[in-house]
This record gives C-alpha cells, sequence and structure tokens, in this order.
C-alpha cells in the first residue's frame, strides 16, 4: 500500500509491487525498447532501486523495467507511480503513455479505457547524471536508479473521480473551526451530473446535482464547527478521517477518496512561529531517505524504525532533506504530532546549475506534485525551497521569487522558507516567512556555537530577516561510526561530534531568537563517488546514527538535550 490507510472502497486498487523484471544493457548504459532481447534480465522486488542487485552496486544509466498485470473487466482506470528514480518513460501494452521526471514526487497517467485480460507495463529508468536533470546532480547524496516508491493500478468503477479534496483548517472571527474544502474532479467520458458528498468529524455537507464535465473541475464547500475538536498539535497528532464520494441520483457511489486531516493553524507572529496560537519551538533532525539495504526506497519497516528513533530522541519536528518524502513517513508524522519542513529537490546548485535549460521547469513541476499530493498533511507545517542555491545573486533571487509566489499560489496556508550558506552575502532574506540558516561552526567554520550564532543575529538585523522567526537548519559534524579518539577527540571521532551537538544543542535550544534547530544529520547516507575525497567510505558521516541506524555516541547527548524541551 501506498499509504498507511486504505483511500478507497468503491475504487478497486490493485497494488504493482513486488518483482518485477528488469532488462539492462549488457554493453553501455542505455535501453533501445525494441531490442530487450540482447539485454541482461534481473528481478526487481518494487519498491526498489538496482544498486541492491549484484553488479549493479555503482550502475549509472538506463534500464526498462516490466510488470504483466490483469483486469477482469472493461474498464477506465489510474496508473499511480509514487516515485521512479529519477526518470520515467513509460508504456503500457507498448503505446507510450507519457514521461516523469523527479525520483520525489507522485506522477499519475490516466487510462480512459483499458480491456478485461493481461497487460503489460514498461517503463526506461534512467538515473543518469547530465543534460536531463538539472536537479539529480552528482551530490552530497546519492541518486539511485529504479521505482523507488509504491505502484498502483486503480481501477474506476465509472468515468469520473476525485483527484483531490484539498483540507484547509482555520478559525472563525468567533474562534470555532471552519474547513474549507477544494475537491477537484476529473471526468474521461462524457458530461453528467452527480452529488458531492464531504464528511468531516461527524458534520456532512453535500453538493447537489452538480455538473460533472469532461476533463477536470473544481469545485468548493465549507463546514464549520461548533462542537469540540480535538487539535492536531506537536506530538499529539489528533486525526480525522475525510470522506469525499461522488453520488449518483439513484444514490449509488461511483467514487470514493478517503484521507486523513487535522485541525490546526500556522501563524507567523513577528519572530514567532505560531501552532494553534502558542509559540513554537521545532528541534529535530534533518533526514535523507537512504538505507543500504533499499537505497531511496524506503520500506514499511524501516519508516517505522526511523520514526522510532525520532520519537525516541524526543524530536518534535523533521526536515525533509532536501526533497518531498514518501507519504507513509508523512502519514506516520501526522500520527505521532510531529511536524515537517517538506522542501523541493534541490541541493546546492550555484547559480551556473540554476540556469540549466530544465531547472525552472523541473522545480515548478516537482513544486505543484509536491503541494498537491502532500496538502492535507497536517504534520507539514512549512514549505521549504532550493537548499544552498544562489541566494547571493540577482538572477538566482528571481528563481527563488518564482518559486515562492508559486507556493503561496497553491497553498496560503503555510509559512515558507529557505535553508541558506550564503552567510552575509543572502539578498533573499525578504522572500521567505522564515529565515533559516545552515551554521557548522566547531566544524566547516572555526568559531564556536555562540559566536557563531551571534554573528549571524547581527547581520539579520540588517535586512528584513530582523522581524521574522529564524531557524538554525541545519548543524553538526561528521563522525565516523566506531572511530573513538576519547583523549585526542579529532575530527570524524564519536567523541568530537558529541561534543560539537552538545555545544550547539546548548546554544541553540535556549536561544530566545531562535525558533527552530534541525541537526545535520539523523543517519549516515550514501554519496556520489565524486563527493568521495570529503566524505569517508564515501558517506556523509554527520548521522547520530550510521547507516544501519545504530547509534553514536552523539545520541545520547542529543536525547538528553530534546527530552529537557518543554512538552
Ligand atoms: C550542507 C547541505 C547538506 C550536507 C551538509 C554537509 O549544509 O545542505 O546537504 O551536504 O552541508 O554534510 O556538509
Amino acid at each position: 500500500m501506498s499509504r498507511l490507510f486504505v483511500e478507497h472502497h468503491v475504487r478497486k486498487v490493485l497494488p504493482l509491487d513486488g518483482v518485477w523484471d528488469i532488462y539492462f544493457p549488457k554493453e553501455g548504459n542505455k535501453i533501445f525498447i525494441d531490442d530487450i532481447e540482447s539485454c541482461e534480465i534481473r528481478s526487481l522486488v518494487v519498491p526498489g532501486v538496482w544498486e541492491t542487485l549484484i553488479g549493479r552496486e555503482n550502475y549509472r544509466g538506463q534500464a526498462l523495467a516490466v510488470k504483466d498485470f490483469e483486469v477482469n473487466s472493461d474498464c477506465a482506470a489510474r496508473l499511480v507511480f509514487k516515485g521512479v528514480s529519477h526518470t520515467a518513460e513509460l508504456f503500457l501494452d507498448g503505446k507510450k503513455l507519457g514521461d516523469h521526471h523527479n525520483a520525489y514526487t507522485p506522477f499519475v497517467f490516466d487510462i480512459p479505457r483499458i480491456s478485461r485480460g493481461k497487460h503489460r507495463i514498461a517503463v526506461i529508468i534512467s538515473n543518469e547524471h547530465g543534460e536531463l536533470s538539472a536537479l539529480h546532480i552528482p551530490n552530497d547524496y546519492y541518486n539511485y536508479g529504479g521505482i523507488s516508491r509504491p505502484v498502483e493500478l486503480q481501477i474506476l468503477k465509472g468515468n469520473a473521480y476525485i483527484r483531490f479534496n484539498h483540507f484547509t483548517p482555520c478559525r472563525t472571527p468567533e474562534n470555532s473551526w471552519r474547513a474549507k474544502f477544494a475537491v477537484r474532479v476529473v471526468n474521461l467520458g462524457e458530461d453528467f451530473s452527480c452529488d458531492i458528498r464531504i464528511s468531516l468529524a461527524g458534520k456532512t455537507v453535500v453538493l447537489e446535482e452538480t455538473q460533472i464535465k469532461s476533463g477536470e473541475t473544481d469545485f468548493y464547500a465549507e463546514i464549520d464547527f461548533d462542537s469540540e475538536i480535538a487539535l492536531w498539535e506537536p506530538k499529539h497528532g489528533h486525526l480525522y478521517r475525510l470522506e469525499t464520494e461522488l453520488i449518483s441520483r439513484a444514490g449509488e457511489i461511483l467514487d470514493d477518496l478517503f484521507d486523513r486531516v487535522g485541525f490546526r493553524v500556522i501563524d507567523i507572529d513577528g519572530r514567532k512561529i505560531l501552532i494553534n496560537g502558542k509559540p513554537t519551538f521545532l528541534y529535530g533532525v534533518n533526514r535523507h531517505e537512504d538505507h543500504p539495504f533499499h537505497g531511496c526506497a524506503q520500506t514499511l519497516d524501516t519508516i517505522y524504525q526511523d520514526m522510532d528513533i525520532i520519537l525516541d530522541i524526543g524530536a518534535n519536528a523533521v526536515r525533509t532533506s532536501h526533497y518531498p518524502n514518501d507519504e507513509r513517513f508523512l502519514d506516520l508524522c501526522d500520527e505521532h504530532g510531529i511536524m515537517v519542513w517538506e522542501e523541493n529537490h534541490a541541493r546546492g546548485l550555484n547559480l551556473e546549475k540554476m540556469k540549466h535549460s530544465r531547472f525552472r521547469e523541473q522545480c515548478r513541476n516537482c513544486i505543484s506534485e509536491m503541494i498537491e499530493w502532500h496538502y492535507n498533511h497536517p504534520s507539514i507545517v512549512i514549505w521549504g525551497i532550493l537548499n544552498e542555491c544562489s541566494s547571493e545573486t540577482e538572477e538566482g533571487k528571481a528563481l527563488y521569487k518564482e518559486q515562492f509566489e508559486q507556493i503561496k499560489s497553491l497553498d496560503s496556508s503555510r509559512p515558507t522558507t529557505y535553508a541558506s550558506d550564503k552567510h552575509f552575502k543572502d539578498i533573499c532574506q525578504d522572500l521567505p516567512d522564515i529565515c533559516s540558516w545552515n551554521l557548522y561552526s566547531n566544524w566547516y567554520e572555526g568559531n564556536t556555537a555562540k559566536k557563531g550564532l551571534e554573528a549571524l543575529i547581527n547581520w539579520q538585523e540588517s535586512n528584513e530577516g530582523r522581524s521574522k522567526p529564524l531557524i538554525i537548519s541545519e548543524f553538526g559534524g561528521g563522525a565516523i561510526p566506531g572511530y573513538f579518539d576519547p583523549r585526542r577527540k579529532s575530527k570524524w571521532s564519536e567523541e568530537r561530534q558529541a561534543e560539537i551537538l552538545d555545544e550547539c544543542l546548548s546554544e541553540y535550544l535556549s536561544n530566545p531568537r531562535l525558533s527552530g534547530a534541525f541537526i545535520w544529520q539523523f543517519c549516515d547516507i550514501r554519496v556520489d563517488e565524486s563527493w568521495a575525497l570529503g566524505r569517508p567510505r564515501t558517506m556523509n558521516n554527520k548521522g547520530i546514527v550510521n547507516e544501519y541506524r545504530r547509534p553514536k555516541l552523539s545520541y545520547e547527548v542529543v536525547k538528553k538535550h530534546f527530552s529537557r524541551m518543554i512538552k
């Protein structure tokens, strides 16, 4: 399943996870779909990446993944991929359906008619670097190849389906709760009319005899709640089930979509971030989706184990560095009241890389897909963009501005931010709602945590960030797992990392100017070979647990500091 709960009853869901055939070119790294006989055939368990296959640990190129399936009646359907890393060219029964770029956002192809019987999906997957991708570049995390998130075929009862029902909770002037709904219905057939029924927290609203035209149509509704509503709060993730249904005149349910939502509002009040009116300090970790056994394909046990650790250290927040996350992890954050800073896919792109011919289109698509699919997660309290990109140049600023405007046009209910490393020369501090800084005192920079933060806060007084909340979005240091140096405490020793985090956490968690602090990083991760000389083991070793989730000395230090935060 692609969520932690059932999303449909009437709409039948055929999971396409499991064993796929995958074809690799015997020579070179290109696939020619008409010539797969000459390929090497292997089995790939989906979700999964080919780097877990013997002999393909470092393969960068194309492969062809194939899956046969059967439907037992003629129908309309939706083919849903929650993530292919990183570029997909999709065929159904040999006919091209389309393409998708970016490993970290879902995509769907509507199939107006699929006949009863056997069918074949074929996906040409690429994890290549170069002209194809502005965002997947050799980086301080690894660009895997494969079908890295769940796949499913959704079989429609009729020709129309509910694409989403975006829920926006807000307070009325009388301080009661109002739920606003934006429902998008897609009709693959002829115009017809039906009711749209929305049920939430014991109340129902029905849009009667609504005209469902061919194509896409948006509908709006709202419900006021004067009764008691349990709030979604940090560490108390109270969820309500949202039901949206298309109902015929005869009362037959034509399509349904279930989701889980939370009643909470986020406000920025000067330098404070308010959740449900209460000033809130976000403290937690930056988490990459990475594991030695599965690459970037998150298995359910990894998702649950990572959440177990996040809860054990006492964090109340996670930053999805540096891309939209698997929805099952976000579902778990919703359940546990773990606040999420989710960001579009970008890391360390200088101006030249931001000028890549596909940069704007690929960022625009990533943002629209991220917000469409993740809008209802109450845990997401901040939208972020462009980690450590060119926010010190006017041309870079224009691109930051364009992306913030896009986010606000899609969702005005959440504040925005970006993590900058352009200390003292950043010119984009007027754009976000929250100012965030990656600050590696005692690791990259020689100064102490206190001095580094003071210098940053003083500089922030010189620009529009002076009146905004401030987050230290990354801090920490590297520790090679098992390298102990109790006396010298050299860099890369576990003792040194524990010392750096102890000092930083003491400073950041108690500084009244800050509204958040995210440790870099949750676990050690694989990085691109080109980063190896600065990354022992060709890993980013700044995790507080290693890649197998085994704690380092710093783990207990983090736990000590987080456990002192006000509950
Ligand atoms: C940067 C970057 C992270 C990681 C980190 C590090 O701040 O945002 O992705 O590369 O540095 O480990 O150096």
